[in-house]
């Protein structure tokens, strides 16, 4: 089974990205909160975590930035008039929805959707359900654009299915709470899906179980696993789980107060799967604080053509001592991960987003990888042009004011005009 692949579909930081501290239980987002962002720096960060992904001949996407501020969602709350004119009386009178309406928070593609891979399917074709993000109110906004965007990147029925979102009773918060274990990428495996249990007090359990199940119904996805987050990581602030674990293949990367019960997963796991590997890091190594403030599982763990594996990480854990010692004493040498990465996506990390929140993964055949729109793959030729729109259109300083002044929304909304005008 020569030439599957696994691409990865990052979100292109939008113009309008800024720190409004939105996301209760996501620490960063409510340390920053105030703080003026740098939504040019912010983008080409991404634009080059994305060229070096590309340059290691892992396959790479994108998703264009959703228009910003979403006026299709103001006018739900009944108001009129002119895009600027509805902007405006938000500002005055709900600016909170107009800080909602303004997040670039589509940025963070592992929460666009939740995708089953095409060998575990019953169809044999790839599912996607877009998450209904219900939690917080200015990433509820996003499905939508998300969906429509999905069907233009993924549009042949063949190979892809597009789903609905699930119901916004139940939290869905995409592929932020979900892992694959398989033997190598393009056999069947074992999906996982994380959930967060209900809670009273503390910080929000954004993923819901119903919503695990209703995606495995849905792709038609036999035998995946759900599991619970642990509260404790929940309130150290792991508000999706792709921050205390990641999985690839045949390689689990995990803290070890990641889950609630991880001896019935993993024996669960290690039941189906023989040779899976599980590298746990201990919280006397590396405390689950320090996890979540370098976002050292928030990484994108790669397997290269030549099939080493490498892990990209944030440059926060080059500056966090415990994970620096942690990779310095383990990656390397014979451990199953042979080298790591570091990039610098601070922009994206301020508000809570490292190098894994960033992308959607989908597992691709070599015929799925032909019907993928390629618009949307990233080619040098493509970096350079995206690039150029973003020095020219996206606002090099943003501070809190600025989000309720016709100027910013103007140039938001041509900045995004702009890309698409780019991207065809
Ligand atoms: O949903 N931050 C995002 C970060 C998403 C990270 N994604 C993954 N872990 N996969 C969130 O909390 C902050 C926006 C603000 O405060 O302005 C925000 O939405």
């Amino acid at each position: 089974m020569m030439g599957w692949r696994e691409y990865n579909f990052d979100g292109i930081i939008g113009p309008t990205h800024n720190y409004a501290g939105l996301s209760f239980g996501n620490i960063a987002s409510s340390v920053n909160a105030g703080q003026a962002s740098a939504p040019r720096r912010a983008a080409l960060q991404g634009l080059d975590k994305m060229r070096l992904l590309h340059g290691l001949g892992i396959g790479q996407g994108f998703f264009l930035p959703h228009n910003r501020p979403e006026t299709d969602w103001l006018s739900r709350f009944g108001f009129t008039g002119t895009p600027a004119q509805m902007c405006a009386a938000a500002w005055r009178e709900e600016p909170d929805l107009l800080l909602a309406a303004s997040s670039a928070s589509p940025m963070w593609a592992a929460n666009a959707a939740t995708v089953s891979a095409s060998p575990d399917t019953a169809d044999g074709r790839i599912h996607f359900t877009p998450a209904n993000l219900s939690t917080m109110a200015h990433r509820s906004l996003e499905w939508p654009e998300t969906q429509r965007q999905l069907r233009r990147i993924f549009p042949d029925p063949q190979h892809f299915a597009i789903h609905d979102p699930v119901p916004a009773r139940y939290g869905d918060e995409g592929a932020a709470n979900f892992m694959r274990i398989a033997p190598a990428l393009e056999l069947p495996g074992t999906e996982i899906m994380v959930y967060g249990s209900p809670r009273d007090a503390g910080f929000p359990a954004r993923q819901s179980a119903e919503a695990c199940r209703a995606i495995f119904r849905a792709h038609g996805v036999a035998g995946g696993l759900l599991a619970a987050q642990s509260t404790e990581a929940i309130d150290v602030g792991a508000f999706h789980n792709d921050v205390v674990a990641v999985a690839t293949a045949d390689l689990l990367f995990t803290h070890e107060l990641a889950f609630a019960d991880k001896a019935t997963l993993f024996t669960a796991l290690i039941d189906r799967h023989p040779d899976l590997r599980i590298v746990e890091v201990r919280d006397e190594d590396v405390p689950l604080s320090d996890a979540i403030a370098s976002y050292l599982f928030n990484s994108q763990l790669l397997i290269l053509p030549d099939r080493r594996r490498l892990i990209i990480v944030p440059v926060e854990c080059a500056e966090t001592l415990s994970v620096k010692r942690w990779l310095d004493a383990h990656i390397g040498g014979d451990h199953p991960i042979s080298e790591v990465r570091f990039v610098d996506v601070r922009e994206s990390m301020r508000n809570g987003g490292g190098p894994a929140c960033l992308r959607l993964r989908v597992l691709v055949s070599p015929e799925a990888e032909a019907a993928i729109n390629p618009l949307f793959v990233l080619t040098e030729r493509r970096a350079d042009q995206i690039a150029a729109v973003i020095e020219r259109h996206w606002p090099e300083r943003v501070t809190p004011a600025d989000l309720g002044l016709p100027d910013f929304w103007a140039q938001g909304w041509e900045a995004v005009r702009a890309l698409e005008a780019v991207c065809g």
